[in-house]
């Protein structure tokens, strides 16, 4: 489907929801929102985007006038290098305008202000709530970014020897991935050796890599806006210890339950259970220390989320992360994570070949 199709159906979409909470207008100022209706990157801050039923208008910074013309001849773009926001607000007026809503949960408390102020009324988050949803075009560049990030794995792992860096390993992965067409990282990539493995978390450092410890890696790319997030663990050396081995597989055997555990129907909540029990049965419940995974989309971390207090039921087209570990402070950890799509019979793994 061509680009112009794909917006007017997702615009569409999202004039429904409108009417059916009583909505003439619609105000856009999340970068991440836009980006999900239009197919363009602005910057935060620097433009606004008025959805009515009549149509789209785009208060924007004056440089993206022409262009954004020629790509969407249907939309109304003024150019506003400063008071975006401002302008939105009397064109709403212009337009008659009855009931205009905004993002409560996104808006910035100086444009929030300002909308309240012209009589606008706080929303929830549409567009949040469609964007969990992942249609074949957002589930065919989520394949893509995240086999882009297995491939990487693939290309890194011979590479990690004794005497690398955190940090080396960090740049050749981001160099990998951007070669092949990243335009991002989709988050601050995470090498992690010997008892850095232990802080799920861990900052990457100028750590040295010694015979016989743990290594692991989480990381990720942007491919054309969406993001992949893969995380992998393994031993450095011949002398791997018995308690590594042990919590590696049972590790891994969590995550295959949490994916064998997740298809459209099943409670997030439930898939967490599912991939915990495995853990906690073995006697590592404490060492799991987090959420088993996350949505993920345009942004990194977005919902569903696979975790004990969400309320969501995974429907067909979520992307989320199954991402169990155990961490044994000052010795080593292993999280090993996969993202998969969830479809009417189960989930499945992105992050591969
Ligand atoms: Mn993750």
């Amino acid at each position: 489907m061509a680009l112009q199709q794909r917006v007017l159906e997702k615009l569409s979409v999202l004039q429904n929801l409108m009417a059916s909470n009583g909505l003439d207008g619609l105000v856009v100022t999340n970068n991440i929102d836009q980006f999900y209706l239009l197919g363009f990157y602005f910057y935060p801050s620097e433009t606004v985007l008025l959805l009515h039923a009549a149509g789209l208008a785009c208060f924007t910074r004056q440089l993206y006038v022409e262009p954004l013309q020629q790509k969407f001849p249907f939309m109304h773009t003024f150019g506003h290098d400063k008071q975006a926001a401002a302008a939105m607000v009397s064109e709403a007026a212009r337009l008659g305008l009855k009931r205009v809503g905004f993002d409560a949960e996104k808006e910035s408390y100086m444009s929030g202000s300002l909308f309240k102020a012209a009589g606008f009324v706080e929303t929830e988050s549409f567009i949040s709530r469609l964007r969990q949803v992942k249609d074949e075009h957002e589930i065919a560049l989520l394949r893509e970014s995240n086999r882009m990030a297995y491939e990487t794995y693939e290309y890194i792992k011979p590479l990690v020897k004794t005497g690398v860096t955190e940090f080396e390993v960090a740049a050749e992965i981001e160099k990998f991935m951007r070669v092949k067409g990243a335009s991002a990282t989709s988050f601050l990539t995470i090498v992690g050796f010997g008892e850095n493995t232990a802080n799920p978390h861990h900052e990457t450092s100028h750590r040295v890599l010694k015979d016989n410890e743990a290594v692991l890696m989480d990381f990720g790319c942007i491919y054309r806006g969406y993001c992949s997030d893969i995380t992998r663990s393994w031993w450095h050396g011949d002398q791997e210890p018995a308690e590594y081995t042990k919590i590696w597989h049972i590790v891994d055997k969590a995550r295959q339950s949490g994916i064998a555990a997740a298809r459209a129907g099943v409670a997030a909540q439930k898939v967490d259970a599912t991939a915990r029990a495995v853990i906690t049965d073995a006697g590592y419940g404490p060492c799991f220390t987090h959420r088993l995974g996350h949505g993920v989309g345009l942004e990194i971390h977005e919902e569903p989320c696979n975790d004990q207090t969400t309320q969501a039921v995974l429907k067909k087209g979520n992307v989320v992360t199954v991402e169990p570990g155990i961490y044994l402070p000052e010795k080593f950890g292993v999280r090993l994570e996969d993202t998969t799509v969830v479809t009417e019979t189960g989930a499945d793994i992105l992050t591969r070949k």
